[in-house]
């Protein structure tokens, strides 16, 4: 088979990137190791930063985000019973969009489908070959049949636990990391949120977070041990912990019900470098991880794809190579960025073991200086919507 761009990962990543594409009519096929059900079956992420929707709406699948999703001009943050807000619209003029990955994902393939876009799924032992050359290739399998893309460029879309990154030779990846000791216990439940924005909530029991996916369907967190697995907690156990972590007038009001979904995500901060070697481009969580407390993980991999496709595009409408051969500095730049305030945000809002008193002083210290700082404000906002392109 021969394509120009072949995709590894069918999710968010690989699936913009390929219909973006598409939308320039330049030719990819996607390859994803799991079916389109399972991809389809993970809770993650539920804020999308003003670059993000802009992407839908270039390739041309903002349709129902627009008409489902919730816009977001602030966010609230609490430290114990003490409650504040930040006014995202108010210090950047952007606002954010609240709308499962999940139904972005649904909706990148809705579009690839109807475009007769070119997806593998559950395609075993992915090989990629030759990417220092103009002429690289895969090879991999698809229920025991041996199959083989030929190609001008890779684009590595496959997750922190894919074949791309390694694909680097050890002696030229750079990796630094940052694992955190504790996790976040996420619950899904079909009630209504507890409050019209998302609550950041710092308490002396640990982290909480209020979320959302629409009027009836609620996202909540609570920092965990990393030892701790979801069945472990009950959930009445859910529900007393969270309400002892957010301010009691919020805990008052909160509507509980039944987990319909209840995972724990580790959380570390994570990235590769240089980003592509050869024709082989990493994109997303194949090359960078961030704690998930500043919504960035998704919105960063969106920046990587906006890169790449725009150098892609040059590429091939002008033969430049300008563009591919600078994408990993361009999205590094970008990525680091996402990672200092994903961890800033980290750093901010939970309780680490090691913690003391003088150490909680600080965090609502800062938090106090947050609450009542513009230029602090400013900034911690202009993060959150997302930094320029
Ligand atoms: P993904 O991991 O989503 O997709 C990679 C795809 O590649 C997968 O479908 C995988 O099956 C496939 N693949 C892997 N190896 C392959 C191979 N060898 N061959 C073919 N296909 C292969 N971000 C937030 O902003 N907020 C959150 O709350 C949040 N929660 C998260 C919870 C969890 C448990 C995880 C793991 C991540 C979370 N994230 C969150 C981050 C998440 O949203 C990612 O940033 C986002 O999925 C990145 O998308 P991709 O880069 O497409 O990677
Ligand atoms: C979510 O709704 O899943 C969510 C929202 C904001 C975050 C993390 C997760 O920072």
């Amino acid at each position: 088979m021969k394509t120009q761009v072949a995709i590894i990962g069918g999710g968010p990543s690989g699936l913009l990137l390929s219909q973006l594409l598409h939308t320039r009519g330049i030719s990819s096929v996607v390859l994803e190791r799991k079916t389109k059900d399972y991809v389809l079956g993970r809770i993650r992420a539920g804020v999308l930063e003003r670059g993000l929707v802009s992407l839908m709406e270039e390739a041309g699948c903002a349709d129902r985000m627009h008409a489902e999703g919730f816009i977001h001009d602030g966010t609230l943050l609490s430290y114990g019973d003490e409650l504040f807000r930040v006014d995202f619209a108010e210090h950047t003029g952007a606002t954010v969009m609240v709308y499962g990955q999940t139904e972005v994902t649904r909706d990148l393939y809705a579009a690839r489908e109807a475009s007769g876009g070119q997806i593998e799924f559950e395609v075993e032992n992915v090989v990629i070959h030759d990417t220092k050359t103009d002429t690289p290739f895969v090879t991999y399998d698809v229920a025991g049949d041996a199959r083989r893309i030929d190609c001008d460029f890779i684009a590595g879309c496959d997750g922190f636990h894919g074949v791309s990154r390694k694909t680097l030779p050890e002696d030229v990846r750079q990796e630094y990391e940052k694992v955190y000791p504790f996790g976040w216990l996420g619950v899904l439940s079909e009630t209504p949120p507890v409050n019209d924005e998302l609550i950041y909530a710092n308490s002396p029991r640990g982290f909480a977070l209020c979320s959302m996916r629409n009027a009836n369907l609620s996202r909540y967190y609570i920092q965990c041990p990393t030892s701790d697995r979801p069945e472990d907690w009950s959930d009445d156990a859910f529900w007393a912990e969270l309400k002892r972590r957010i301010p009691a007038d919020q805990a008052a009001k909160l509507v509980t019900g039944p987990s319909i979904e209840k995972s724990i995500a580790p959380l570390r901060s994570f990235v590769t470098e240089p980003m592509q070697w050869g024709r082989l481009f990493l994109c997303g969580d194949a090359a960078h991880i961030v704690p998930p407390t500043g919504a960035k993980g998704l919105n960063t991999a969106a920046s990587d794809v906006h890169y790449l496709y725009n150098a892609l595009l040059e590429y091939y409408e002008t033969g430049s190579e300008a563009g591919v051969n600078g994408y990993s500095a361009k999205a590094l730049k970008r990525v680091w960025k996402a990672e200092r305030f994903s961890w800033w945000f980290s750093s901010l809002m939970h309780r680490y073991p090691d913690q003391t008193e003088f150490d909680y002083k600080i965090q609502v210290a800062e938090l106090e200086f947050l609450r009542s700082n513009r230029a602090a404000q400013q900034a911690m906002a202009e993060n959150y919507v997302g930094l320029p392109y």
